[in-house]
C-alpha cells in the first residue's frame, strides 16, 4: 500500500508543497478538472500536469476521475462518440505513465449530503446526511446547496431527471455493461486499471437509479468483463453507510482477488435509518474500524494506492467541503501508522 492525497489542481487552496510535508506521503490523486465531461484528454496536457506534480517528489499514478458522460449512463445514441473519447483518454493516460482510472456510474449526482458543515461539540464540522431531508428536497430548487461537483444548470437538471424516468436499475446495468465491454479490453491492452467507485450513499436519491451499492453489485461489475484491469475503487465511507454491508469481508474477498485497484478510507457514523455523519478516521468513533480494514488489505498483499477520503474541518480551517488539509493529514498518518505496525511485526 502507498499513501496518496487528493489534490484538485492549481485552483486547490492546498498546495503540493504542503501535501508533500505529510509524513510518508507518496503520491497525488487528481484529474484534469477543467476538461468538460466527455472530451478526449490531450496527451501533452496530461504529461505537463504529471510533470508538475512529480516535480514536488510525489508520484502521480491515479486519476480520480475520468467522468462518464450522462449520455453513456442513459444509453443514448450519442454514447458511442463519448465512449470513443473515453478510449482515447485511456490510451493517452497509459502513454503518459498513469496506472489507475477511477470513475463512477451514478446518474447526475455524485456524493450527496444534506449539510456540508454540521457543527460537532468539539468545534469541528463535517458533512452529514438526513434521508428525510433529501426526500423533501427538490433537486432543481435554487435553494439546494450541493457540492462543487454539480455542473448542470437547473434546466439541464430538469431534462436529465426527466430522461432518467425511462432508465430503471436494470436499464442502468445494461448501459454499464455496454460501456465496460467497450473500454475494459482497451484498458487491459494498455495496462490501465479501471476502478469503479461505489454509489454514495448506496441507495436511490431523487428517484434516480443507483446500482453500485453492495457486494453482489461489485461481483456483478467484475464479472461483466473478467480481466484483472476491470476492478474497484473500494470506498468504506460509501459502502459502509449501509448496515447490511460488511466492508472487512468485502476487502478480504476483492483485495484477495487483486481486483481492488484503489482504496478510499473514510469513517462514517450511522446515526439512524439512512442517516449518517462523516467522522474522524480513528476507531473510537464511527462504524468503520481501520485496524480491521487495513489488516484485511495487508493480509491480501495490497500494493495499490490508498487515500484518506473526506475529512472534517478542524482548527478553523475553511475550504472545499470534505477536502481540507488538517483532518485528512491526520487520517493519512493514522492509517500509515496502523500499516507500519503490521509491516514491522510481520
Ligand atoms: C469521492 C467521489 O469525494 C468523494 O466522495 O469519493 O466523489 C469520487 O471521487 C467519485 O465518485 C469517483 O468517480
Ligand atoms: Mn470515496
Amino acid at each position: 500500500m502507498y499513501m496518496t492525497f487528493r489534490w484538485y489542481g492549481p485552483k486547490d487552496p492546498i498546495s503540493l508543497n504542503h501535501i508533500r510535508q505529510i509524513p510518508k506521503m507518496k503520491g497525488i490523486v487528481s484529474s484534469l478538472h477543467d476538461e468538460p465531461t466527455g472530451v478526449a484528454w490531450d496527451l501533452a496536457k496530461i504529461k505537463s500536469y504529471k510533470e508538475n506534480i512529480e516535480s514536488y517528489g510525489l508520484n502521480f499514478k491515479v486519476i480520480e476521475s475520468v467522468p462518464v458522460h450522462e449520455d453513456i449512463k442513459l444509453g443514448r445514441g450519442s454514447r458511442d462518440e463519448y465512449i470513443d473519447n473515453y478510449i482515447t483518454t485511456i490510451k493517452n493516460l497509459a502513454q503518459a505513465g498513469l496506472e489507475v482510472v477511477t470513475y463512477n456510474f451514478m446518474p447526475v449526482f455524485d456524493w450527496t449530503r444534506t449539510s456540508l458543515d454540521t457543527p460537532f461539540p468539539d468545534g469541528s464540522n463535517a458533512l452529514t446526511y438526513k434521508h428525510k431531508d433529501i426526500m423533501a428536497m427538490d433537486p432543481t430548487s435554487p435553494d439546494l446547496t450541493l457540492p462543487a461537483w454539480v455542473k448542470y444548470s437547473n434546466q439541464e437538471l430538469r431534462g436529465l431527471l426527466e430522461a432518467y424516468k425511462s432508465v430503471d436499475n436494470e436499464g442502468l446495468w445494461k448501459n454499464l455493461e455496454y460501456f465496460l465491454k467497450a473500454i475494459a479490453p482497451v484498458a487491459h491492452e494498455n495496462r490501465i486499471k479501471l476502478a469503479i467507485h461505489p454509489d454514495d450513499p448506496p441507495w436511490s436519491i431523487f428517484g434516480l437509479p443507483r446500482i453500485i451499492t453492495n457486494k453482489a453489485a461489485l461481483e456483478r461489475v467484475l464479472s461483466i468483463v473478467d480481466v484483472p484491469e476491470n476492478g474497484l475503487c473500494f470506498c468504506t465511507g460509501s459502502l459502509g453507510i449501509s448496515p447490511d454491508n460488511d466492508c472487512v469481508d468485502m476487502v478480504k474477498t476483492f483485495a484477495g482477488q487483486k481486483r481492488i485497484h484503489f482504496a478510499h478510507a473514510r469513517n462514517v457514523s450511522i446515526d439512524g435509518d439512512h442517516d449518517f455523519s462523516e467522522v474522524k478516521h480513528t476507531n473510537d468513533v464511527g462504524n468503520i474500524d481501520f485496524t480491521k480494514i487495513l489488516k484485511a488489505y495487508f493480509d491480501a498483499g495490497f500494493e495499490g494506492a490508498i487515500r484518506p477520503d473526506h475529512g472534517r474541518m478542524i482548527w478553523d480551517e475553511t475550504g472545499l467541503a470534505g477536502y481540507g488539509l488538517y483532518d485528512r493529514a491526520l487520517g493519512a498518518t493514522y492509517l500509515q501508522g496502523i500499516w507500519d505496525a503490521f509491516e514491522s511485526t510481520k
